[in-house]
């Protein structure tokens, strides 16, 4: 049986593919670092599972990191942790940019003494290319990073090649373009628009405010996105990947999609808040996934339309249950 070890488990991604290793007969060790409060309602569902085991972790502590690897001895390892909200990266630039920059440095620095036979993945991001006006990007597209978040994305990046070149460990860096799901972050603008829309539409909210409706996204299923990674890593050769859906479209259009299957006009409830504007923002984003569809045989399944009703579905089904509430539209 294989032992793989995902950091950020109690975040999106970390969820989708826990539950995706585990169904491959994988034995798990999901990383979270310590909070006040419980957060691990993502991973509720397969805590119980024996080949899954939940293990305190953090970016920042390179005597857990050398400790848990040396305990462990994992075949793989998913660096998925980080403070991922770009807009919060500005007000948090230092705790983001180690946790991203240094944290991924540790994590390869224990690996190289410790286990260099360790196959790891980095995540990677479409933000990288940030207001670089030449798209669609592919692996060889220039950098153009338009926050401290993707900074520290950049500079892990480089270090996966430089590590993978230097010390020839297998590390692997996928670029993913944004990718959504049920279990998405409250404060990331496609679940900001589905939970209002449900809420609205339950008459438990009257208003949502956004900030920069015209920005383009590629936005993609999670669920896909994960089987990506692991197929990454059980490539002979390690190497960089764009995944994306090679579609884009504006937060505008994400709106007026989700409001559409609620059966609501967004003009009735949508304000702009210019607080919610970056200091600097990403426009355009559209991805090549050309070679990871040829190498990998990778490809993205869940369409624009069908993401926009599988999560407006979601909270609104969920919502309903949860408080025996009935429409008010
Ligand atoms: P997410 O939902 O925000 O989850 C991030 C995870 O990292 C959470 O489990 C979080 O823990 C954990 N974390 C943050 N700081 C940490 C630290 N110092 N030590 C240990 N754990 C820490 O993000 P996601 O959407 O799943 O994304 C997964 C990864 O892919 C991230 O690295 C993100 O930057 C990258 N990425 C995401 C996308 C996307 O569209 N989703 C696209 C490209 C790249 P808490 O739950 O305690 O906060
Ligand atoms: O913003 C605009 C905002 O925060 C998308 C992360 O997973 O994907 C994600 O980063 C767009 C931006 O995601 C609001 O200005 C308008 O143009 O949902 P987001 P993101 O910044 O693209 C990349 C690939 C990652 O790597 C990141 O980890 O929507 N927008 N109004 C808004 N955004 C938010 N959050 N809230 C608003 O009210």
């Amino acid at each position: 049986m294989k032992r793989a070890l995902v950091t950020g488990i109690t975040g999106q991604d970390g969820s989708y593919l826990a539950r995706t290793l585990l169904e491959k007969d994988y034995e798990v060790y999901g990383l979270k670092r310590r909070s006040s409060l419980l957060n691990t309602s993502r991973v509720d569902e397969i805590y119980n599972d024996p080949n899954f085991k939940l293990i305190y972790f953090d970016l920042n502590d390179t005597s857990a990191i050398w400790k848990l690897l040396i305990d462990t001895q994992p075949d793989e390892v998913y660096n998925l942790a980080a403070q991922s909200h770009v807009r919060v990266s500005f007000d948090l630039s230092e705790h983001t940019v180690d946790g991203i920059a240094m944290g991924t440095l540790r994590m390869l620095n224990a690996i190289k003494t410790v286990c260099p036979q360790t196959r790891f993945y980095q995540a990677s991001s479409s933000e990288m290319f940030g207001d670089n006006p030449n798209y669609p990007f592919n692996e060889e597209s220039r950098f153009m990073p338009a926050s401290p978040y993707a900074c520290a994305k950049v500079f892990a990046h480089n270090l996966i090649r430089n590590y993978r070149k230097s010390y020839n460990i297998h590390a692997s860096s996928g670029i993913l373009f944004n990718h959504e799901s049920p279990l998405r972050g409250e404060t990331f603008v496609t679940r900001k628009i589905t939970l209002a829309a449900a809420k609205i539409k339950l008459g438990l909210q009257d208003k949502l405010f956004l900030g920069n409706l015209d920005a383009k996204r590629d936005w993609g299923f999670a669920g896909d996105y994960v089987e990506a990674m692991w197929k990454m890593l059980q490539q002979d050769v390690p190497d960089d990947y764009v995944i994306s859906t090679g579609e884009t479209h504006t937060v505008k259009e994400f709106l007026e999609c989700v409001f559409s299957h609620a059966g609501l006009n967004p003009e009735r409830f949508v304000e702009i808040d210019e607080r919610l504007l970056r200091p600097q923002e990403v426009p355009y984003l559209l991805g090549d996934s050309s070679k990871a569809k040829k190498v990998l045989k990778w490809e993205p399944k869940v369409k624009f339309e069908q993401l926009c009703e599988m999560m407006f579905k979601s909270d609104y089904e969920y919502l309903k249950a949860d408080n025996s509430l009935k429409d008010v539209w």
